[in-house]
């Protein structure tokens, strides 16, 4: 079905995201399927969905990435669409196309949009035509470690090597003099082809001590495109985000409206339909440049709801039945406060060893501007098999102080038993004088980390 309103949805996932996925379903009087491995016979997305259908092992490649075991289910129960969450199968644009051509709404963008966005120099060279700031490198895909070269020295050193299919940190190489570029060429060559379905490689210049900023985009299907702000999301470790917030600390208001005005000509140039998010770069002065779409919802979108008061997987559904933006948002898009959300993991606080195990304790806090996005409960057993993500605590406040204290009342009321958890590293984050004050970038943790250590050390 090309659009209409849809009675029943697909939930190709697990944990926090398919029962929020399926709440927002629930708000809209759609019916749901949940799909779920061995491994998850009783987590709760199945027990909130109307229906669910076991598609396979505990394996995520045979069962949640399982395609035809997916679209069996879905034509199987006779549903509308298949929302895919994040993850998984979120940004195949071939998953995208079978369902199109099975006859199921997939809850997302265009296959041939995710195409574009997932080959990373082809995303970069689109958005650099659009008047979208990229940082300095290469036109597009390198021909040999010779042309890197050159375009390194004229650049100026340090540089980084991407893999064109890769993204989110994996097969990347920093070069720091030419001496280095032929070897680290080859590695990453080899490390993309070997993890990625191509070998690809391209160049940009390197920024040593980033702030990671991204904006959120909803685009309808007739060509409407609305930035709902951006969230500051610096604070990581290896990839792996901790804590997010909206509005980043560092943005000025001139900045996001020069860059939302643009996102809004590129995402509409492209094609782009449903959420997608924008993913930028800030140096040491201040100054933004585009790096990568994502083409899904993702973990942090609830900060983003908070300050806009806007449903962004409500959103998803309504755009994917056809409704245009203007009947979805009904106003000018508008923030208001702060957010910060803390992702509670299962895994160790100090070492991030994942945790897995029964849960023999829990309890959520709650009370005015705290938000709880769980698939946890109490005796509940995380599982090895998939990410260690057990709930997100998402905190509201009139400004960052407010937002922040109200997350350390929060933290000091979540109790979970029975596993570690990273409560205890998000309320050492939280009291930090540098955070507090909003001066971070990528390394925050790992500098926390270092000071930790030496501080065990004497
Ligand atoms: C960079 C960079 C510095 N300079 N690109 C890592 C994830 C991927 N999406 C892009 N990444 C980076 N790209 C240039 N030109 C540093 C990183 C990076 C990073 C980015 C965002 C958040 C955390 C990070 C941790 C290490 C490296």
């Amino acid at each position: 079905m090309a659009s209409g309103r849809f009675k029943k949805i697909l939930v190709a996932n697990r944990g926090e995201i398919a029962v929020r996925v399926i709440s927002a379903c629930k708000e809209l009087g759609i019916q749901t399927v949940a799909v779920y491995s061995e491994a998850d016979r009783y987590s709760s997305h199945v027990r909130f969905a109307d229906q669910a259908i076991c598609i396979g092992p505990a394996k995520s490649a045979r069962s949640y990435l399982d395609q035809a075991s997916i679209i069996s289910a879905a034509e199987i129960t006779n549903v509308d669409a298949i929302h895919p969450g994040y993850g998984f199968l979120s940004e195949n644009a071939g998953f995208a196309e079978v369902c199109e051509t099975s006859g199921i709404k997939f809850i997302g963008p265009p296959p041939e949009v995710i195409r574009l966005m997932g080959v990373k120099e082809r995303a970069r060279a689109f958005m650099r035509e659009m008047g979208v700031p990229v940082l300095p490198g290469s036109a597009g895909v390198l021909s040999s470690a010779g042309e890197a070269l050159e375009m390194a020295d004229s650049i100026g050193y340090p540089v980084i090597l991407k893999a064109s299919a890769g993204g989110g940190g994996r097969g990347m190489r920093v070069v720091r003099a030419p001496g280095e570029i032929s070897a680290l060429f080859a590695q990453a060559r080899q490390e993309a082809g070997a993890a990625f379905s191509s070998p690809d490689l391209y160049l940009e210049k390197y920024v040593g001590a980033p702030r990671h900023i991204e904006f959120q985009a909803l685009a309808d299907e007739h060509g409407n495109v609305e930035i709902l702000g951006e969230r500051e999301c610096s604070i990581q470790r290896r990839h792996q985000k901790l804590l997010e917030e909206s509005p980043s600390p560092a943005v000025t208001d001139a900045q996001r409206s020069e860059i939302g005005a643009a996102l809004r000509r590129a995402l509409s140039a492209s094609g782009y339909a449903n959420a997608g998010t924008v993913e930028f770069l800030m140096d040491e002065t201040g100054k933004l440049y585009f790096i990568e779409v994502n083409a899904r919802v993702q973990v942090e979108h609830p900060v983003t709801e908070f300050v806009t008061g806007i449903d962004i997987v409500k959103s998803q559904i309504r755009i994917a039945q056809g409704e245009p933006l203007r009947e979805i948002l009904r106003g000018p898009v508008e923030t208001r406060g702060h957010a910060i959300e803390c992702r509670i993991n299962a895994e160790n606080p100090d070492t991030f060893a994942p945790s897995p195990g029964r849960v023999t304790g829990f309890h959520v806090p709650g009370g005015i501007g705290i938000r709880v996005d769980t698939w946890a409960y109490a005796d509940c057993v995380v599982s090895p098999y998939y990410d260690s993500l057990l709930a997100k605590l998402i905190a509201y406040g009139g400004d960052r102080g407010e937002a922040i204290r109200r997350m350390q009342r929060a933290l000091s009321m979540f109790i979970v038993e029975g596993i570690h958890t990273s409560i205890p590293l998000h309320q050492r984050i939280l009291a930090d004088p540098d955070f507090q004050a909003g001066r971070f970038d990528t390394n925050f943790i790992l500098r926390f980390q270092q000071a930790k250590a030496e501080a065990a050390g004497k």
